[in-house]
């Protein structure tokens, strides 16, 4: 084919995109799908993996991620929604830090056309559709198979009682109130097992030891059993433990959740007994979710992740698998 001939070729290609698309350029390059994203904060070792996982998976996939680290305050996270309504992003997903209080800003979501996906914490709202689907753990059963845990310990000596000390995680967040929910329902009615002490450590190592040197000088050598709602509160308790003079995993049994990295060095080491795992690594998914949900897609409105039951005996196997 003659230059000239591709030449006029060329000019009526161009000029029948024209006529569709009204331009060849930019139309073609799709507008990337932009996310407003509000996080709890960087509290835990779980909350840093679950960042590094949404920030990545949204790199990965070519979706511009529009990022507000709350530090664990309510309010930071209803100013972050506000702000992400304001510049008109095509989705707003978020890890609510407490169950209640959104009603009002996730209304004003629903006002301005922009749906909300919720990521590893649940919200108690009136209206359901007020968010499109919610991915996460089931917090009440890693409450249940952290008492199933013990129950099976327990039935080892069956003439001695548990007094167990409870580190709870933030007051009101869903992980807290289900984590203790869970494990209540295994223990009831149970007289070898008793909770002697509950007490938040807001899921932070610091607020973790703080605690349990107050439920040391409270309770001494009377505690058998801490169960830490997360490892971050675990692993400060179990400083704490050590500078009262008695040994985490054998004197006190250490029961907590999450899975992560310092949980596996705790249990190598002999002073953490179980962790029960609660996947952070739901980035992928969130990316996957997010484009449905903007295709107007059918998602269900639930999405549970998947986990598992860590005790230390595969600690050393397990650890160089762990990939948070
Ligand atoms: C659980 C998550 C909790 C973790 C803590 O999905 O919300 O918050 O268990 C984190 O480590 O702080």
């Amino acid at each position: 084919m003659t230059c000239n001939r591709r030449t006029v070729l060329k000019a009526g290609v161009a000029a029948a995109i024209v006529a569709t698309f009204g331009s060849v350029g930019p139309a073609f390059a799709a507008k990337p799908l932009v996310i407003g994203f509000s996080q709890v904060g960087a509290e835990s070792e779980w909350r840093t993996a679950n960042t590094v996982s949404i920030k990545d998976a949204a790199k990965k996939d070519g979706i511009t991620l529009k990022f507000a680290d709350a530090q664990q305050r309510q309010e930071n996270q209803v100013k972050a929604i506000r702000s992400f309504i304001a510049q008109r992003v095509d989705i707003i997903a978020f890890s609510p830090v407490v169950e209640s209080g959104w009603d009002t800003v996730l209304r004003e979501a629903k006002a301005a056309k922009i749906p909300v996906i919720l990521t590893d914490r649940a919200v108690n709202v009136t209206d359901p559709s007020l968010y499109v689907t919610f991915i996460g753990s089931d917090f009440i059963e890693e409450g249940r198979l952290a008492a199933r845990w013990l129950l099976e310990r327990a039935k080892k000596t069956p003439d001695a009682t548990f007094n167990i000390v409870e580190l709870q995680g933030t007051v009101g967040s869903a992980p807290a109130i289900d984590r203790q929910k869970g494990f209540a329902e295994i223990i009831a009615g149970n007289p070898k097992l008793k909770i002697i002490r509950s007490q938040t450590g807001d899921f932070t190592r610091t607020k973790g030891k703080e605690v349990m040197e107050a439920f040391l000088k409270a309770e001494g050598k009377k505690i058998n059993v801490l169960y830490a709602h997360n490892d971050d509160m675990a692993i400060g308790a179990i400083q704490a433990i050590e500078e009262a003079g008695m040994k985490p995993g054998k004197d006190i049994l250490v029961i907590s959740i999450d899975g992560v990295r310092g949980a596996f060095q705790a249990m190598v080491a002999g002073k953490m007994n179980v962790t029960v795992e609660c996947n952070p690594l739901f980035g992928p998914q969130l990316m996957q979710i997010a484009r449905d949900v903007a295709a107007n897609k059918p998602v269900p409105k639930r999405i549970t992740v998947q986990e598992g039951v860590f005790p230390a005996e595969v600690a050393a196997k397990e650890f160089p698998n762990r990939k948070y």
